[in-house]
Formats: C-alpha cells, structure tokens, sequence
C-alpha cells in the first residue's frame, strides 16, 4: 500500500489519479494536517508518495517511479512512445506547472493591486501560449499520449483548473477542453477528487 501526502487540488491530485488507474491502495494525508511536514519532505512540497520505507518527492520523479513499477498504457516500455511520454510528464511538471506556479506567487507576494493585477495577465499570457503548444500536439490526436490519456494529460488536467482561482482568463483550445473534460470525467479522477473531499471533511 502506498502512502501519498497532499494538498486539495493540487499536483498530488494527478499522482492520486495515476495510483488508482495503477489499480493500486493508497491512504491520502493532508499535508496541512501533519505537524513534522519537513521531517517527511524538507521541501515542503506534495506529492509526497510512502513505498514501504522509502519515501519519493519531485512529482515527474514520483510519477515514472509509478509508472516503471506498475504494468500501464500510460508509459510505453521502450522507443520513441516513451521519449515522448517522459518528455510530455516533464512539460507538464517542468514547465506547466511552475508557470501557473506564477500566479501562486502573485497572489502571496504583491500587494499593490494594479501590479498585482499585471502580474496575473503577464503570467495568464505565459500560460495561454504554453496551452496552444498542448492544442498543436492534440491537432491529430486525443490524448497527448495518442488514443488514451497518459500520465501528462492527467497532470495538465489538473493544472487546468486552477486558473479558476484568478482574476484572469486562460482559455484552453478546442482539443485541449475536450481532453481535460475526458479525462475529469475518467472514474479514476471522480474517485481522487472524492477521496480528498472526505478527507478534508473528516
Ligand atoms: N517540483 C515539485 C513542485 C511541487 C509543488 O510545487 N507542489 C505544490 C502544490 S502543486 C506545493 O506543495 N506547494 C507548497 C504548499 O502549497 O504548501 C514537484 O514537482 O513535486
């Protein structure tokens, strides 16, 4: 059974995702219930995934550990699927998610409101153009990952809803919309999601 700390909503949501298409246990815990946070990640980041007694952080990282560990679609073993799955896990992770990443940053380090206000559109720009790459590579194609969803469909998908949190538009491609729906729809996601609203109720 894995152990996997995280944050409502956040990039663990997609590690959640992957560990129940793993078809594999998971107890979830609420980093923001847990008093030593740093004795477990020095970090201070989620995902965080228990194996036994090791423990893994850095969410690309975490992910392929998952993915070679467990028989999968969403990791092809060898050739050019798999350079292009680790190099799509790694857009999302490297450079989606730190770009959104800007938008934390502004809401917690600019006060003023007119800067603050720049800053979200500078960054919305920054992230519109990232998701029109993401359009391009689904022009032929579903999933990033070709006919299903692979590992950085799940991790843009849940990236895709944090811009709701912002005074900003980032509108997503038709394509785009049309993968992140499906794969929010998946039973795995609806399973994730509900998993971590029970706990943070309890
Ligand atoms: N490079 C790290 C970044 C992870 C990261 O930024 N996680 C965010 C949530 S998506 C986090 O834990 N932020 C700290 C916090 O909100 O307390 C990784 O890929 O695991």
């Amino acid at each position: 059974m894995y152990t996997l700390y995280y944050i409502p909503g956040a990039c663990s949501l997609a590690t959640q995702v992957v560990i129940h298409e793993l078809d594999q246990v998971v107890e979830i815990i609420d980093k923001q219930n847990v008093d030593n946070f740093s004795d477990i990640n020095p970090v201070g980041t989620v995902p965080v995934l228990v194996d036994n007694n090791s423990t893994r952080r850095e969410g690309a990282a975490v992910m392929l550990y998952l993915l070679d560990k467990h028989q999968n679609t969403m990791l092809p073993a060898t050739g050019t699927a798999r350079e292009q799955a680790i190099q799509d896990i790694m857009f999302a992770n490297a450079t989606m998610q730190p770009a959104y990443g800007h938008l934390f940053f502004t809401t917690q380090n600019i006060t003023d409101e007119k800067t603050k206000q720049s800053a979200f559109e500078v960054a919305a720009q920054a992230i519109s153009r990232l998701w029109q790459i993401v359009e391009q590579q689904l022009a032929n194609q579903n999933f990033l990952g070709g006919d299903q969803p692979s590992a950085a469909d799940i991790m843009l998908a849940v990236y895709s809803r944090w811009g709701a949190s912002f005074p900003i538009d980032i509108p997503l491609g038709l394509k785009t919309q049309k993968m992140v729906d499906a794969v929010v729809l998946m039973p795995s996601f609806q399973r994730a999601l509900s998993a971590e609203n029970t706990q943070s109720a309890a």
